[in-house]
């Protein structure tokens, strides 16, 4: 009898939840990512990579790799994103091996160095042919930095001319940014970057680990990056009875940089509270449009909890990002400042 009946259960086996991976480059990368796993992401594996050993050793992440062995000798690129790129070839098979697997990298560095530099967008190329979705995370340098030190400032631009020709999503935070907060110690000054990078990295997992009412799930993620050219995440939280001001807060609040060309698009998902009405997804939804300038394609998803909530979380991919903008931001600290599209 039992033979006759159908097996439901034939695939709950699968483990439906997305794999994910921070992978730190670097120096600063690594740092970055041990900030994150002290603030917490649970299920997402934490990974540095590392030419310098030494550094290596004194992070606290767990999973660990060194890079360019045999050609570097653990001793670091002295910035030398050249030396970095033929000391990967050693690597390389390893290193894709481990991060295959996993279905969203977001792969973190600071640029201006070697290690960082030429990992960044030399990884994303190589996951671009996988079903992997990699997603460069990029801090660019202080101003003074990149004006005062030639060889810093060519590994920026070439770092960040190979990121933008490869499209998809793409997060720049601008180190120059963080001087709203130049009062603070320096590494508190970090700090406050990498938990505003921790709500980046916890809003994308959740919206597309967790199911909702209006889906956004990786694979609608995926095919809404793949008509969207360069673009970037924003995130925001504000209470329910002011859906403008969440929108503005996202867009604007923040320590992005990003510049719009004049055909953007946008994925927009809410999270809110039982009383979260159709009234304020449509002025979330009409503010954002008019914010964007009347976006090409406009998306979205919801997700309602059993009880109210005081506050509603918006998460957005912003497509259709100026190519150039991020080189622009490096080089010009008024426009840093004052997002482009805030008019
Ligand atoms: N130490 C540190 N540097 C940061 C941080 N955020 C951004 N940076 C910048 O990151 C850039 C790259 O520095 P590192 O990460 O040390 O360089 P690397 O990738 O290890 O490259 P090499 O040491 O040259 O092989 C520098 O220009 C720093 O300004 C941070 O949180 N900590
Ligand atoms: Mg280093």
């Amino acid at each position: 009898m039992t033979a006759d009946r159908p097996t439901p259960n034939a695939w709950g086996s699968l483990d439906l939840a997305p794999t994910i991976g921070v992978v730190g480059l670097g120096g600063a990368g690594s740092e970055a990512v041990q900030d994150l796993v002290a603030l917490g992401i649970p299920g997402v594996r934490a990974i540095a990579v590392n030419t310098d050993a030494a550094r290596l050793l004194r992070t606290g992440v767990e999973e660990r790799i060194l890079l360019g062995q045999r050609e570097l000798r653990g001793r670091g690129s002295g910035g030398d994103r050249s030396l970095v790129l033929q000391a990967v070839e050693e690597g390389r098979d390893e290193l894709l091996r481990r991060l295959r697997p996993l279905e969203i990298v977001f792969l973190l560095a600071g640029i201006g160095g070697g290690t960082g530099s030429a990992l960044l967008p030399y990884l994303s190329r190589a996951l671009r042919s996988t079903s992997t979705l990699a997603v460069p995370v990029v801090f660019l340098p202080f101003q003074v930095e990149v004006e005062n030190n030639r060889a810093r400032r060519e590994n920026v631009e070439a770092t960040v001319s190979e990121l933008e020709e490869l499209g998809g999503l793409l997060v720049a935070l601008a180190n120059e940014k963080l001087r709203r907060f130049e009062t603070l110690p320096i590494h508190r000054v970090f700090q406050v970057r990498n938990a505003y990078l921790h709500s980046l990295v916890s809003s994308l997992v959740d919206m597309v680990e967790n199911p909702s009412q209006l889906n956004v799930d990786l694979a609608s993620l995926k095919n809404h990056l793949r008509e969207s050219g360069l673009s970037t995440l924003v995130v925001g939280e504000y209470h329910v009875s002011e859906p403008e001001r969440l929108v503005q807060q996202a867009l604007s609040d923040s320590l992005l940089d990003y510049h719009l060309s004049d055909r953007p698009s946008a994925l927009v998902h809410l999270d809110g509270g039982s009383n979260l009405t159709l009234r304020t997804l449509n002025r979330v939804l009409q503010s954002m449009s008019q914010r964007l300038n009347h976006p090409d394609r406009l998306v979205f998803g919801t997700r309602v909890r059993p009880e109210p909530r005081e506050v509603v979380h918006l998460t957005a991919v912003i497509g259709g990002l100026r190519t150039r903008s991020v080189r622009d931001a490096v080089e010009t600290s008024a426009e840093i400042l004052r997002p482009a599209f805030v008019h």
